[in-house]
C-alpha cells in the first residue's frame, strides 16, 4: 500500500499546487480576491511531512505533520515573487519557510527547506510573521516576533514577544542580527522601514506592556535607531497610529506590509482588532503617512479595507485576517498577501492608483453613530441626484 498511497497523495499535491486561481465574483472596486487561497496546509511538501521510506514507515504515515501556513512576508526579485511564510508544525512551534511563485497569484511551490534560523537566542521558543524589507542599504532585512517564556512569571503562558532581526541577500543565505531593543516591555509587529530617515533605520513598533495586551502601548509606534547590528531605540517611540474608542482598532492594532512608497505618500496596510461576544475580531484597514515626514498620518480611509468573508472566517484563531506582506510592482500592480483565521494565506491584486483613491477619497470615520448616518446620506442624496436626472 506504501507505494499507492504515496503516488496518489503525490498527484493530489501536484494538482493543488499547479491548480489556476480565479479572481472571485465579490466585487468591491478597490481589490479583487481571488478563489482559492494561495497557501495552506497541503502546500508543505510531502518530504516535509513523510517518512518516505517504506522501510521505516510502512503505513506511509505522516511523521511530522503541518497544521497551518499562513501569515506571510512577500518581495519580488527578478520578477518572481517570493513569500516567508509563517508555518506551523503539529507541535504549535512556527518557522519560516520561502514559497515561490512565477505570477503571485498561484503556483507557490515551497523550496527544499525551510529557514534555519542561527540559534543565537537560547531562550526563544518561537518565531512568526516576518516582514521583508528591501533596504536602501542593500540587505533584505527580515523582522519578526520572537517569542520567549517568561521567566519571572509562574503562569505556564506568560510569555516575551520581542522583534528578531535577520538579513539576507538572496533569501537563501540568512544572516541573524540582535533583537531590537526599546523601551517597552514588550514588541510585536515591528517592521523596518525601507529607507533611511534622518540618517538612521526606521522602525514601526507596537509597544505593549504585556504578551497579549497591548495596554498602555497606544497605537503603532515609531522609533529610530543608529545601527542595525545593534538595533537599539533609545528614545520612547512616537505612536503614529493611535487606537480608537468603538472602531476597529480598539482593543489593538499593528503596523502590516511593508510601507508602500507613492507620489502621494507612504502607505500602509495594517491590523486592527476589538473584541466582541465571540472573541477578538482582526481585520486590516489603510491609512497614508507624509513623504517629508513619516510619523505624520495624512489619510485613514473609514472602517476596515480586507475583513474575513465566508470560509475565511473559520480556522485555528477564527474571525482573524492579518497581512504582513505586499509586492508592489514597478507597472503600479500591488499584491497583498492576507492570511486568514490564522490558518492560510490568500492574495488579493489591485494598483497602487486604486489604493490612493481608496486612501484619500473614502471618508474617515466619523467616530459617532450620528455622524455616520449623515455620512451616509450625503453619498445617498448625491447619488439619487444623479440617479433621478
Ligand atoms: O491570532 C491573530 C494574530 O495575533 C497576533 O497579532 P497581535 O500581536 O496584533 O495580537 C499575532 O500573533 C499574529 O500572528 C496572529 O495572526
Amino acid at each position: 500500500m506504501f507505494k499507492e498511497n504515496y503516488e496518489r497523495e503525490l498527484a493530489k499535491y501536484e494538482q493543488l499546487i499547479t491548480r489556476k486561481n480565479v479572481v472571485s465574483d465579490e466585487y468591491n472596486g478597490i481589490y479583487d480576491r481571488y478563489t482559492y487561497p494561495v497557501l495552506t496546509r497541503e502546500h508543505a511538501p510531502l518530504f516535509w511531512r513523510y517518512d518516505l521510506n517504506p522501510k521505516t514507515n510502512p503505513y506511509f504515515m505522516e511523521r511530522l505533520g503541518i497544521n497551518a501556513v499562513f501569515n506571510a512576508g512577500a518581495i519580488e526579485l527578478e520578477g518572481k515573487f517570493y513569500v516567508v511564510a509563517r508555518v506551523e508544525g503539529y507541535d504549535r512551534k512556527s518557522f519560516f519557510a520561502v514559497a515561490e511563485s512565477p505570477n503571485g497569484i498561484d503556483n507557490f511551490r515551497f523550496w527544499d527547506y525551510p529557514i534555519l534560523l542561527e540559534d543565537t537566542c537560547k531562550e526563544e521558543t518561537n518565531v512568526y510573521d516576518m516582514r521583508l524589507t528591501k533596504h536602501e542599504d542593500g540587505y533584505i532585512y527580515g523582522v519578526f516576533c520572537s517569542e520567549s517564556k517568561d521567566s519571572n512569571n509562574a503562569d505556564l503562558s506568560a510569555a516575551v514577544a520581542q522583534a528578531g532581526i535577520v538579513r539576507t541577500k538572496d533569501l537563501k543565505k540568512w544572516e541573524r542580527l540582535p533583537n531590537l531593543r526599546t523601551q517597552a516591555e514588550q514588541q510585536r509587529n515591528v517592521v523596518l522601514h525601507p529607507e533611511f530617515v534622518d540618517g538612521k533605520y526606521a522602525f514601526y513598533t507596537r509597544p505593549q506592556d504585556g504578551f497579549i495586551d497591548a495596554g498602555s502601548g497606544g497605537g503603532i509606534g515609531f522609533g529610530l535607531c543608529e545601527d542595525i547590528t545593534n538595533a537599539y531605540i533609545k528614545e520612547k517611540e512616537v505612536i503614529i497610529n493611535t487606537r480608537k474608542y468603538h472602531t476597529i482598532t480598539e482593543v489593538k492594532n499593528g503596523a502590516g506590509a511593508v510601507p508602500i512608497k507613492t507620489d502621494k505618500g507612504w502607505l500602509h496596510i495594517a491590523h486592527g482588532v476589538r473584541n466582541t461576544a465571540a472573541g477578538l475580531r482582526y481585520v486590516t484597514y489603510v491609512f497614508v503617512t507624509s513623504l517629508e515626514d513619516p510619523t505624520q498620518c495624512i489619510a485613514e480611509p473609514s472602517g476596515y479595507f480586507i475583513a474575513p468573508y465566508g470560509e475565511e472566517r473559520v480556522g485555528d484563531v477564527s474571525n482573524v485576517t492579518f497581512i504582513n506582506g505586499a509586492i508592489a510592482r514597478e507597472n503600479g500592480d500591488v499584491y497583498i498577501y492576507y492570511a486568514s483565521s490564522d490558518t492560510r494565506l490568500h492574495v488579493a491584486t489591485t494598483t497602487v492608483d486604486k489604493l490612493l483613491d481608496y486612501a484619500f477619497n473614502t471618508p474617515g470615520d466619523p467616530l459617532r453613530s450620528v455622524e455616520c448616518v449623515v455620512q451616509r446620506c450625503e453619498l445617498i442624496k448625491k447619488n439619487l441626484e444623479i440617479m433621478n436626472k
